[in-house]
C-alpha cells in the first residue's frame, strides 16, 4: 500500500508541527514544513520521480528526506512518524490549528491537563479550566472557544484559484484526444462559486472508452475512486476530486445544464419541464401523462444546446453564474435578466502595488504590463505608512512617488497613469494621512488591514469614518475574508451599505481569488442601492493582473451589469467622477 503525495504531505506536516511541540530546532521544523508544501503542490506523481530515482532534485528534498518518502512509498508507512507519535500525542496537530494556540501552549495543556484532543481542550475551555494555567486568562480562555468554533465551521472545499486552472488543465489535455469534439467545465465552478467542492468535467465523444483511459492515466491523477465507461472520479495528487462524464453529441445541451446545476435551479426547471408535460433529467426531455409517468413510446426531445434546453421549457439562456434558484427564473420568465458585465467591458485596474510598498515591479512594468493587458487606465496605489510590514509610504515619500507616476503618465499617452494609494484605516478607527495629503491624489482606496477581529460596533465605525471622507473614493476587499476559511470581520454590512449610498463612496470586489470580497451576494446588494462597484486585481506584480476575471465571475454572479462598475468607465468619465467627489 504505497502513499499519495497528499498523504505523504500530511506526514510531513504533521511532522513538523510535532516536533514544534517537541521543542527541536527550527531549522528541523521548518525543513518538514517546507518538504510538505514541496510535495503537497508537486505536478508529478513521487512514484514516479522514485523511479527516475529523482527525488533528491526536487527543492528542498535532501537525502534524509529522499529516504523517508522512499520508505513511505515502498511500506507506506514511516517508522519515524510512528515513533514520534509515541511520544507527542497526533490529536495535539489539530490543537496547535485553533487560532491562538501555537505549539508551546498546546504543550502546556498537554502536560498540565492531560488534553490530547481538540475536543478535550474545548470540555477543559467551556469548564473554565484553562484560565489558571501560566499565561492563560478568562480572555485567552474565550479566544480559545471562539477559535475552536471557527475551525468547526472550515469547510475542506478548494477555492476557486486553484480549482479552476486544475480543471482547465484537464479539460485542455482532453480537448487535444482525437474523437473528442466539445469539452467543458461544469458544476460550481462553471457557476463561479468562490469554493470549490469538486470539479465536474464534461465531454462529447462517440467512442468514450479511450478517452476515459487517457483521463485516470493522466500525471496528475493520484488514484482512481471510479473508472467505468461514460463516468470516472480521481482524485489528483493534490487532493482535489475530478469527476468525468462522456456522452454523446445529441445530448451536449440537456447534460451540460444538468451537471452545470446548481441542483436548486435544476429542480426549478424539472417543473417548469413538468408544467409542459415533459419530464427533464440529464439526458433527454420525454413525455409524460397525466399522472405524470413516461409515455414509454412518446419520442424524447435531445438537446444539443443549453439554449435549446431553455427554450424547451419557455426561457432564454440563463447565464450559468446565474443559476441558483435566487430569482433567475422569474427574471427569466420576465425577460428581466441583468445585461451581466463582461471581462471585455473592463477598462481599467484602480489597485495595484509597486516597489514604492510590497509590489515586486515598478510604476513604469505595471502600466506596462496593463496596457499590455489591453487596460486603457491605471490607478497606482502603494500602501500607506500604517502597513509598515509591506512598506507602506510616509506621506513624504508619497508625494516623491507622485513624481515619477506623472513622468510614466506623460510618457505613456494615451494610456493614463493616475497616482492614488491604499490607506490603512487604523485600528483606532483614524485614516492614515491628513486631507491636506489625501487632496493631492487622484483616486483614494481604503482598507482594513489591521485589528479585523474588533467588535461588531468598533469595525463597522472605522469604515464609516473612511466612507465619510469626501477624499476616499473607494473602500478595498471590505470585509477582510480570506478564502477559503479565515472569516470576514465582523461588519454591519447594513451600515456601511447605507453610508456608501448616501456619500456615493464605491465598493470593491477585489479579483484576487483568495479574497473574491465583496462577495457576489454583497454586491448584489451594493447594485441594488446604486452603489458604484470596482473590480479590482490588487495586482502586486503584473501576472497577477490576469486574476481580473474571477473578479468578473463574481461580479455576474452578483448580476452586475457593467455600468454600475467604474472601472468599465471611459476614463473622461472616470476623472469626471473623482473630481464630482470633492477634488
Ligand atoms: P460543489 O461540487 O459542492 O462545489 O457543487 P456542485 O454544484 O458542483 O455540485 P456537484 O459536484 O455535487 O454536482 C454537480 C451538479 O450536478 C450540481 O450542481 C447539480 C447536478 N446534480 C448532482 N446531483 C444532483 C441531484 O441529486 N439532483 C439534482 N437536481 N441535480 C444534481
Ligand atoms: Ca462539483
Ligand atoms: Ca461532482
Ligand atoms: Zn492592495
Amino acid at each position: 500500500m504505497s502513499l499519495t503525495n497528499r498523504e505523504i504531505a500530511d506526514i510531513f506536516e504533521q511532522i513538523a508541527v510535532m516536533l514544534e511541540i517537541k521543542g527541536e530546532i527550527i531549522h528541523r521544523v521548518l525543513s518538514y514544513r517546507r518538504a510538505g508544501e514541496t510535495v503537497r503542490d508537486l505536478p508529478r506523481d513521487l512514484r514516479a520521480i522514485a523511479a527516475e530515482n529523482g527525488l533528491t532534485e526536487i527543492d528542498g528534498i535532501g537525502k534524509t528526506l529522499a529516504e523517508k518518502i522512499t520508505e513511505m512509498l515502498e511500506t507506506g508507512k514511516l517508522e519515524f512518524y510512528e515513533r514520534l507519535k509515541g511520544e507527542i500525542p497526533l490529536g495535539l496537530v489539530d490543537v496547535v490549528r485553533i487560532n491562538g494556540v501555537g505549539p508551546k501552549k498546546a504543550k502546556l495543556f498537554w502536560k498540565e491537563l492531560n488534553i490530547t484532543s481538540v475536543t478535550e481542550l474545548e470540555a477543559a475551555a467551556r469548564a473554565g479550566k484553562l484560565r489558571d494555567l501560566a499565561g492563560m486568562g478568562e480572555k485567552s480562555e474565550k479566544k480559545i472557544i471562539e477559535g475552536i468554533e471557527a475551525l468547526a465551521r472550515q469547510t475542506g472545499r478548494t477555492p476557486l484559484g486553484i480549482a479552476l486552472p486544475a480543471a482547465q488543465a484537464i479539460l485542455d489535455q482532453l480537448l487535444k484526444l482525437p474523437g473528442v469534439v466539445e469539452g467543458a467545465i461544469a458544476g460550481s465552478i462553471r457557476r463561479g462559486r468562490p469554493t470549490i467542492g469538486d470539479v465536474d468535467l464534461l465531454v462529447a465523444s462517440d467512442d468514450a472508452e479511450p478517452i476515459m483511459q487517457a483521463f485516470v492515466s493522466m500525471d496528475q491523477v493520484g488514484r482512481i475512486l471510479g473508472h467505468g465507461p461514460t463516468k470516472s472520479s480521481v482524485e489528483l495528487l493534490n487532493g482535489l476530486q475530478v469527476d468525468l462524464r462522456i456522452l454523446a453529441k445529441e445530448r451536449w445541451g440537456t447534460a451540460l445544464n444538468y451537471f452545470t446545476g446548481s441542483q436548486a435551479h435544476n429542480i426549478r426547471m424539472r417543473e417548469l419541464a413538468l408544467e409542459k408535460g415533459l419530464s427533464l433529467n440529464e439526458h433527454a426531455f420525454s413525455p409524460v401523462d397525466a399522472s405524470k409517468n413516461i409515455i414509454e413510446d412518446a419520442p424524447k426531445i435531445l438537446c444539443n444546446t443549453e439554449e435549446k434546453v431553455y427554450a424547451t421549457v419557455g426561457l432564454p439562456w440563463i447565464a450559468p453564474e446565474l443559476r441558483e434558484d435566487s430569482g433567475e427564473i422569474e427574471a427569466a420568465q420576465a425577460e428581466k435578466l441583468p445585461n451581466l458585465i463582461t471581462l471585455a467591458d473592463i477598462q481599467a485596474d484602480l489597485h495595484m502595488h509597486t516597489l514604492w510598498s510590497d509590489g515586486r515591479n515598478s510604476v513604469r512594468e505595471m502600466a506596462e504590463a496593463a496596457l499590455e493587458r489591453g487596460r486603457r487606465y491605471i490607478v497606482i496605489t502603494d500602501h500607506s505608512q500604517y502597513s509598515a510590514i509591506a512598506n507602506g509610504l510616509s506621506a513624504e515619500r508619497l508625494l516623491e512617488q507622485q513624481e515619477e507616476v506623472r513622468l510614466v503618465d506623460a510618457d505613456m499617452r494615451p494610456f493614463r497613469v493616475f497616482h492614488g494609494v491604499e490607506m490603512d484605516i487604523r485600528s483606532d478607527g483614524s485614516l492614515d494621512y491628513p486631507d491636506e495629503v489625501l487632496v493631492q491624489l487622484d483616486f483614494v482606496i481604503a482598507s482594513l488591514h489591521m485589528s479585523l477581529r474588533q467588535e461588531r460596533s468598533v469595525i463597522t465605525q472605522r469604515v464609516l469614518n473612511a466612507i465619510q471622507n469626501p477624499h476616499v473614493d473607494l473602500i478595498g476587499h471590505p470585509r477582510g475574508q480570506l478564502l477559503p476559511d479565515r472569516e470576514p470581520a465582523d461588519l454591519d454590512m447594513d451600515a456601511v451599505f447605507a453610508a456608501a449610498q448616501k456619500h456615493g463612496t464605491a465598493l470593491e470586489i477585489n479579483a484576487n481569488p483568495r479574497r473574491l470580497d465583496l462577495s457576489a451576494e454583497y454586491a448584489r446588494r451594493a447594485i441594488e442601492l446604486g452603489i458604484p462597484l470596482a473590480i479590482d486585481t490588487d495586482a502586486h506584480a503584473p501576472e497577477q493582473m490576469d486574476l481580473l476575471h474571477f473578479g468578473v465571475l463574481t461580479a455576474r454572479r452578483g448580476w452586475v451589469p457593467a455600468a454600475s462598475v467604474i472601472n468599465t468607465w471611459p476614463v473622461e468619465q472616470f476623472i469626471e467622477w473623482t473630481k464630482k467627489r470633492g477634488r
